[in-house]
């Protein structure tokens, strides 16, 4: 033993290095929430494994390239590492292999990662350096040396337990049902962060196949699971907007705590407090998207199916067959479009727009795009709209045109010139200058719609305006909670995953539902405005209107939210008070909660719209 130590003393400073501060930053990064010591141990040990192991592998090297090997492996760690404390800060996830994918964003991302990069992380990477300094210069203190592992009986028990303890952590995995799978914090604490992406990997792998393997019969269980919570439409709604435009409002990350809300004695959304007034709005209504953000919004709304969860659908199942909404209304007659001030191919929107069935889509190219006009991710928002209309106005009617906003992106970047209200004063800029930029989208939408009404378009055109995903993520909520005046506890952050969604049809007495909702029920709603009957589409939502409705929203990480309880963290909470009650209570809503998730995945990974006509 103390011969192998003696040895071995660079390996083993590295792996002692890198386990202490994998622990330690995880520890403190990762909101998992550990309550018992035995899971904290398990959490402790976790990376020790697989720590052992790949360091373990430099052993088979010549005695002179061993410290480059650990050099190697300690930084590509760190940066695996490094890499999910930044995403986790503000996406509150980690990173998925299918992600990678999204390295074609990085160049449009930049606004956002230099936000949420700070000059002390280069404290994150300083044991690195030290190793490097070990390394090249040959320092003599540690001395490294090949095959020389001959270990007592005692030393072999010692190094066995780590591993054992990652073995139990992926039985473990395996045993836990389906659901955790869509809870990567749940994943986290079970395997640590470096043996989740081998989990990762072979997920990925099984995937892949899932596509080869598919067939017709995989209808039959998710078509009986539809049929069972399928309720029907509205009927003295149905076709209400029949004929009409419809304009089609995704809002960046317009969380629905703002509604109706001041701050410095100013409303925050004056124009959509004012809309709201005559419009149907849906105050209990939750974003489902998973890690393509935006475009999972946008994919979601168009055809009521679920994201994915892992990475995002736009770019990874561009090549399914599907039956979305703008390919209905198109064969409906409609002219299909989109309009977004940003570079046309990402999230892949360019290929995904034809498959979705839109005719055109106004990008990046289509617009007049100065520094002047310009902030933060690109186009401000009343800029954007002002150009959008002069497109918009030489598109046949009726249309269904999809309008994506941008100002109101983290890091929430404005000038002072277009501060309609003053920022918040907390410890977080994020916090603060959320509240200008909102009530700068809330001005642009007033901008928009006057003119469509200048342009004669409003008056024949249906609205439905939503919030596309979270603005302020959970590493804020400290500074949230002092504007909100009360704690957020676990199900007041369940409930801040609501965005608003406003229904607007000129005309019509507006009316304010608390229906528990979320962006898959758009879909069959609008479907039933516009009279258009539901026939074979596959969807998984339900008319909003509907007057058998259920109050049921999942969430992408398995989070269930009815009038009563919320499922989530494998937790079951009373839905009023927050308070823990029986897991017992939650099992139906989790079952349904897995099964809406898993089906609808099963329906994408299989591309099984092809083996329907
Ligand atoms: C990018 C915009 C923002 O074009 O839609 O995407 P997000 O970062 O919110 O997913
Ligand atoms: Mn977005």
């Amino acid at each position: 033993m103390n011969a192998f130590v003696n040895n071995n003393r660079m390996l083993l400073f590295c792996i002692v290095l890198l386990w202490l501060k994998t622990f330690i930053i995880s520890s403190i990064t990762f909101q998992i929430n550990i309550p018992a010591f035995v899971e904290t141990l398990i959490f402790a040990i976790n990376p020790l494994g697989f720590l052992i192991l790949i360091f373990s592998i430099g052993l088979l090297f010549k005695t002179s390239f061993q410290p480059k090997y650990f050099l190697v492996v300690s930084l590509l760690l760190s940066i695996v590492l490094y890499s999910n404390v930044v995403y986790y800060r503000e996406f509150n996830d980690f990173i998925t292999l299918p992600m990678l994918l999204m390295s074609s964003n990085a160049g449009d991302l930049s606004t956002s990662v230099l936000a949420l990069i700070k000059w002390y992380d280069i404290l994150y990477f300083i044991d690195v350096l030290y190793i490097a300094y070990i390394a090249l210069k040959k320092i003599d203190l540690f001395t490294v040396s090949q095959f020389t592992f001959r270990p007592s009986k005692g030393a072999k028990i010692a190094i066995m337990i780590p591993v054992v303890f990652t073995l139990i952590a992926f039985v473990q995995v395996k045993s836990l049902d389906e659901a955790h799978s869509f809870n990567r914090d749940q994943l986290v604490k079970a395997l640590g962060v470096y043996n989740f992406y081998i989990y990762d990997a072979l997920l990925h792998t099984q995937i892949n196949t899932q596509t080869a393997f598919s067939d017709e019969t995989d209808w039959s269980k998710i078509n009986k699971h539809l049929a069972k919570h399928r309720v029907s439409a509205n009927e003295e709604l149905f076709g209400i907007a029949k004929d009409m435009n419809v304009v089609v409002i995704s809002v960046e990350s317009l969380e629905n705590f703002v509604i109706g809300e001041t701050l410095h004695g100013k409303e925050i959304t004056p124009y959509l407090n004012e809309l709201i007034e005559n419009s149907f709005y849906f105050e209990n209504f939750y974003y489902q998207t998973g890690q393509g953000k935006t475009s999972d919004a946008e994919f979601i709304i168009n055809n009521s199916l679920y994201p994915l969860g892992r990475g995002a659908v736009f770019l990874t199942h561009f090549e399914n067959e599907y039956r979305a909404l703008p390919e209905t209304l198109r064969n409906h007659g409609y002219s299909t479009s989109v309009f977004h001030a940003n570079d046309k191919t990402f999230y892949n929107r360019d290929i995904m727009y034809p498959v979705l069935g839109y005719d055109q889509f106004y990008s990046f190219d289509n617009y007049d795009i100065s520094i002047e006009n310009s902030v933060g991710w690109g186009m401000k928002d009343i800029e954007f709209f002002r150009q959008s209309v002069n497109h918009l106005t030489s598109i046949p009617q009726p249309f269904y045109s999809t309008f994506i906003t941008l100002t109101n992106h983290f890091p929430y970047d404005l000038d002072e010139e277009d501060h309609y209200i003053d920022q918040y004063d907390s410890e977080s800029p994020v916090v603060n200058q959320y509240f200008p930029t909102v009530r700068y989208t809330d001005e642009a939408l007033r901008v928009f719609i006057n003119q469509l009404k200048q342009q004669g378009l409003y008056e024949n055109t249906m609205f439905v305006i939503y919030g596309d995903h979270y603005g302020i993520a959970p590493g804020h909520h400290k500074e949230l909670s002092k504007y909100l005046g009360k704690e957020i506890d676990l199900s007041e952050s369940v409930k801040l995953k609501r965005v608003p969604l406003i229904i607007h049809i000129p005309g019509l007495e507006g009316k304010t539902f608390d229906t528990v909702a979320g962006q898959i029920d758009v879909m069959p709603t609008l479907l039933n405005l516009l009279g258009i009957p539901e026939g074979n589409h596959i969807m998984f939502g339900n008319d909003l209107f509907a007057k058998g409705r259920q109050d049921f929203a999942v969430l992408r990480d398995g989070t269930v939210i009815t009038k009563d309880l919320i499922y989530t963290n494998d937790m079951c909470l009373n839905y009023e008070t927050g308070l823990e009650v029986s897991i017992k209570k939650c099992e139906p809503l989790k079952e349904k909660g897995l099964l809406e998730l898993s089906y609808s995945d099963k329906i994408i990974y299989g591309d099984l719209f092809r083996f329907q006509n």
